[in-house]
């Protein structure tokens, strides 16, 4: 392995998104702020241990030479390397990513629509997805070095590994599917099934969060390719692909830190004072159907309505970030999740105080941590996650309260954290709100007991051994590649 100046192995991490989101502030100036997301989270911890540049779409258009230009020298600071997405970006990121790709890989299924529109438009859209592929790939291109590992990272990416291959095929390649992957029964629907899974079947380690989304793939590789699983991965015209689970974790250090700042502690007292004689129930979500905020709130309602005697004494406060704003289901969902509140508070507020409070915001990393330390409850109800690492979050900010976190089976982290947390079917509102009950009388010595569990857990399966296990595997898959190649 080729060694940079700084002793570090070179990696390029390639995801769709920067961890940082441009602005344009003068004709050459730019501010540039980290962005929300769990993928950006967890690859925190992982640039300490190499010489890690990141190359993605800056989060902003860009259409003039003087603009790219001054833009890639700030990101460069960063070691960070924009993907100009222009041309493409709607019909790839929108259309593709969010609209058919994120739906199906949630066991959504295709979107419903008219069929000619839809055949029209899928192809549309798929090939702005396999021209966006290209474009980071040409990005890797420039920026490659013999010896560079590249790990490419999610849904969007698909084709990568494919193209990364054809390119060079010494190049050492990784891909990590940061959502869940569904039954082949759910897979299937999508037309370019089989493309999209040799495409990735080119890389030499495919990693997944948990055993079942790494099962469903080799399966839907077996159904759908007549590939062969094997106890490596999957074995496709002779070549074999590893496949393995790596559950993605947290920094907690830099929440256990950041919550013993005074500024943050301030902070904390702020919201105790602002809450008091309250139990704090928490949401914290990127606003997205998968996320089940709806379901949530209903099971929240029915919490209200079948305990009258709690009304005055617990408030619900939802932090919802807006994200993919241009995909219609996402605006359907906000409205529906603002529906929800009004009635919700209708109902069961008063002048000077109401149920839930919902704000459609990012709130900085200081007052999140504050948040997160003065809940009660943390409540979790996505109907599909790959990890939800805001529950670790939750976790790693509760040393001192050791609150409750009530928790999706649906999410990847209801199999990490579930001996610590009670799981919830988000489905059933019943019992949604038997779990909310429980956990607001559960008693301090049971409490303490579970989050033990829990934090042991969130220090452990870090995201720094993310990132370890993950390269160390690579770097041994590709060895013993390497060498079948020789023999
Ligand atoms: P996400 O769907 O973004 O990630 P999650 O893992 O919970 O979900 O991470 C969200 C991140 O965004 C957290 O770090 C959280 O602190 C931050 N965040 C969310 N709402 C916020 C708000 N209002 N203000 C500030 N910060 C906010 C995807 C997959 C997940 C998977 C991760 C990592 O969908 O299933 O766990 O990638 O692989």
């Amino acid at each position: 392995m080729k060694v940079s100046c700084g002793e570090k192995p070179r990696l390029l991490v390639v995801a769709n998104r920067l961890p940082v989101s441009a602005k344009r502030t003068g004709e050459n100036s730019w501010s540039l702020e980290m962005s929300p997301g769990g993928l950006v989270s967890g690859l925190l911890g992982v640039r300490a241990q190499f010489d890690t540049k990141w190359i993605g779409w800056p989060g902003v258009d860009v259409y003039d030479d003087v603009g790219k230009k001054s833009l890639c020298s700030s990101l460069a600071e960063m070691k960070c390397i924009p993907v100009f997405l222009e041309e493409v970006f709607d019909q790839y990121y929108n259309g593709y990513c969010n609209g058919i790709l994120w739906p199906i890989l949630h066991h959504m299924g295709l979107p419903q629509e008219d069929h000619n529109d839809r055949n029209k438009t899928y192809q549309t859209q798929y090939d702005a997805f396999k021209k966006a592929n290209r474009m980071f790939l040409d990005v890797i291109k420039e920026n490659y070095e013999e010896g560079d590992i590249v790990w490419c990272h999610d849904y969007h990416l698909m084709f990568l590994p494919q193209y990364l291959k054809e390119y060079n095929s010494k190049i050492k390649v990784g891909w990590f599917l940061h959502s869940p992957f569904p039954s082949s029964e759910v897979y299937k629907t999508l037309p370019s099934r089989s493309e999209l899974l040799r495409s990735v079947l080119a890389a030499d380690l495919l990693g997944f969060h948990t055993y079942d989304f790494a099962r469903h793939f080799v399966s839907t590789c077996t159904r759908i390719l007549g590939a062969e699983g094997t106890h490596e991965g999957v074995m496709d015209h002779g070549k074999v692909t590893r496949v393995a689970v790596f559950p993605i974790g947290i920094d907690p250090d830099r929440f256990i830190n950041t919550c013993e700042l005074p500024e943050v502690k301030q902070q904390m007292n702020e919201l105790k004072e602002r809450f008091a004689g309250k139990k704090v129930i928490l949401g914290v979500d990127r606003l997205d159907m998968i996320k089940g905020i709806p379901q949530k709130f209903l099971g929240f309602e029915k919490f209200l309505e079948e305990n009258p005697n709690w009304r005055d004494k617990v408030v619900l406060v939802q932090i919802a970030v807006p994200t993919r704003n241009d995909v219609p289901e996402y605006r359907k969902v906000k409205a529906q999740v603002h529906g929800l509140v009004g009635r919700i508070n209708g109902r069961f507020g008063c002048v000077s105080s109401l149920p839930i409070h919902h704000l459609d915001c990012s709130v900085n990393f200081s007052y999140l941590c504050a948040l997160y330390a003065i809940a009660d409850v943390m409540l979790v109800t996505s109907l599909r996650d790959g990890m939800n690492l805001v529950s670790y979050e939750f976790v790693a900010c509760q040393e001192a309260k050791k609150g409750v976190l009530v928790l999706s089976e649906f999410a990847g982290a209801g199999q990490s954290l579930g001996a610590g947390a009670l799981l919830v079917n988000p489905w059933d509102v019943i019992e949604v709100s038997s779990a909310i009950r429980e956990a607001l009388n559960m008693p301090a010595e049971e409490r303490e007991k579970r989050h033990k569990v829990n934090i042991q857990y969130v220090k452990t399966y870090s995201a720094k051994k993310w990132g370890d296990d993950f390269m160390s595997e690579l770097n041994e898959t590709f060895s013993e590649s390497e060498m079948r190649i020789r023999k």
